[in-house]
């Protein structure tokens, strides 16, 4: 038998010292938690072509991906998450889809949403490349 897991890319973006969290307004049990925009790969793209995509669906950006944050966080099977850093090339970040709010924290500042348990790691993570920058 094979298993096999679909990845879902999530985009830690950074810009002057910030990183960049979205509400989710959907589904329901996902509405209103806060999470790093991003989505599931689709058949033929690369994680990074994935992420650009869906920064570009979701929040009306052009980005560039840096580098991959290690680690692999379960969501619902068979999806896991997968975040790369990221920084903007073009654009505002605007709530065009699957998003109500978005908010640049500073490390400082990272625990005043509610992020998604399986963004946390890679929240975390993110906080210590923007201490470190
Ligand atoms: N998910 C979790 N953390 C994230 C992202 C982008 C996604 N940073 C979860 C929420 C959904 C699933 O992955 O259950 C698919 O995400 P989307 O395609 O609805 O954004
Ligand atoms: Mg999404």
């Amino acid at each position: 038998m094979t298993t096999s897991v679909r990845v879902v890319v999530g985009g830690a973006v950074l810009h002057q010292g910030r990183l960049l969290a979205a509400r989710r307004s959907a589904p329901p049990e996902l509405a209103g938690r806060w999470e790093l925009p991003g989505g599931k790969m689709e058949p033929g793209e690369t994680p990074q072509e994935a992420l650009v995509r869906e920064l570009r669906e979701e929040l009306g950006v052009e980005a560039e991906p840096l580098e991959r944050i290690e680690g692999e966080w379960p969501l619902k099977p068979p999806y896991v998450l997968h975040v790369w850093t990221a920084r903007l090339l073009s654009g505002e970040p605007r709530p065009l889809e699957d998003h109500d709010e978005l908010r640049w924290l500073t490390p400082d500042r990272i625990d005043e949403v509610d992020w998604l348990e399986q963004d946390r790691p890679a929240v975390a993570a993110a906080v210590r490349l923007l201490a470190a920058a």
